[in-house]
């Protein structure tokens, strides 16, 4: 069996309280106790350590011997027991760019082998300005549906949140706002409604977890902004998991997986009222496990741009699904969006078929 430690993955191990008193948390399946007993799972996962409600995390792939040692700082000398998030996250915590220099070139595991330490918060991906001004916090205490996090990098040390889920209606309130901020290690549950949005600044979401997309996962709202999802993963995104409304502003989405049953993968806002580009989305290095309509659609007549490298899905074959599809996108009430269809290599898709492989 590989144990293989994300040193990168690993959280600032800080042991808070959660409300139910139990050996593991809400999402995590039991494995070991921490006497050196392997935990086993597959992928990469966030891992918690603790008993009675108190809990210390770690990201790890394939496995983690539940020892005190694989935890620094942890306050569990004696008996407490290790659990797995059962939600694979997907990837680890990468500051790569969008190369493909964090690919992994293990087997068949989703996950990426990269180990950057996410302690360094605002080692932002992107060619923008960095994102936040404070250091990282390891208080879940602002990780709170409904809320805002501004200017601050969160680490919300794998705490579970949701509000509600009025299905595929527009105009739901975020679980979650973030103007010029990161959030790291946040699960959100099936009262996902319209996820997280980004309203100003660049924002990043780190190793968050969707375990059921309500109306759509996160949008970006921040024009000329950049928001950055690395690692985490989505399920069931009935129509978009990433959703595109600002203007000349980019959506990274880098060591990502997509599961259950999807519409898209992202979307430029085709008929947003004030609607207009240019939208960038760059993706690398994302998995898709499960079934989706078309992986990303963008506005041909906004001077949008998506650029696809490393991209994996189930079951792929030549044009099931469309990966790169070119639309004219609209202003609310001005006529109706055209799909052209699908693209590559074009100055809107920027994608080859070498991109794309099938698992
Ligand atoms: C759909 C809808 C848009 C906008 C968007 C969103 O694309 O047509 O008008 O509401 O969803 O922001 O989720
Ligand atoms: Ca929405």
């Amino acid at each position: 069996m590989k144990f293989k430690l994300l040193i990168g993955g690993l959280l600032a191990a800080v042991a808070f309280s959660s409300h139910a008193a139990t050996d593991y948390p809400s999402g995590y399946q039991k494995c070991a106790q921490n006497t050196g007993a392997s935990c086993s799972f597959s992928g990469t996962r966030q891992v918690a350590l603790g008993k009675s409600g108190s809990f210390v995390y770690g990201t790890f792939t394939d496995g983690v011997a539940c020892s005190g040692s694989n935890f620094p700082s942890n306050s569990f000398p004696g008996s407490a027991w290790c659990s797995y998030n059962k939600s694979s996250s997907g990837g680890s915590s990468s500051s790569s760019s969008s190369s493909s220099s964090s690919s992994s070139t293990s087997s068949s595991s989703s996950s990426s082998s990269s180990s950057t330490s996410s302690s360094s918060s605002s080692s932002s991906s992107s060619s923008s300005s960095s994102t936040s001004s404070s250091s990282s916090t390891s208080s879940g205490g602002s990780c709170v549906a409904g809320g805002t996090i501004s200017n601050a990098t969160v680490d919300c040390q794998g705490k579970v949140i949701g509000t509600a889920c009025g299905g595929g209606t527009e105009g739901q309130a975020p679980v979650l706002s973030l103007n010029n901020a990161t959030v790291k290690n946040l699960v959100i549950n099936s009262k996902a409604a319209d996820g997280i949005h980004c309203t100003g600044g660049d924002c990043r979401l780190e190793n968050v977890v969707w375990q059921d997309v309500c109306e759509d996962a996160a949008t970006n709202l921040s024009n000329g902004g950049t928001l950055t999802v690395s690692g985490g993963s989505s399920n069931n995104a009935d129509d978009k998991v990433f959703q595109h409304n600002s203007k000349n502003s980019t959506i990274v989405i880098e060591n990502f997986a997509v599961n259950g049953s999807n519409g898209k993968l992202w979307r430029s806002c085709g008929d947003c009222s004030n609607n207009g580009g240019p939208r960038y989305v760059r993706i690398n290095n994302v998995t898709i496990n499960g079934s989706i309509g078309d992986v990303v659609g963008a506005n041909r007549n906004y001077g949008d741009k998506a650029t696809i490298r490393n991209l994996k899905i189930k079951g792929y074959k030549s044009g099931s699904p469309k990966v790169c599809v070119e639309w004219k996108g609209i202003v609310k009430g001005n006529g109706s969006t055209e799909k052209y269809g699908e693209f590559w290599n074009t100055s809107t898709c920027d994608v080859s078929k070498s991109d794309v492989t099938s698992f």
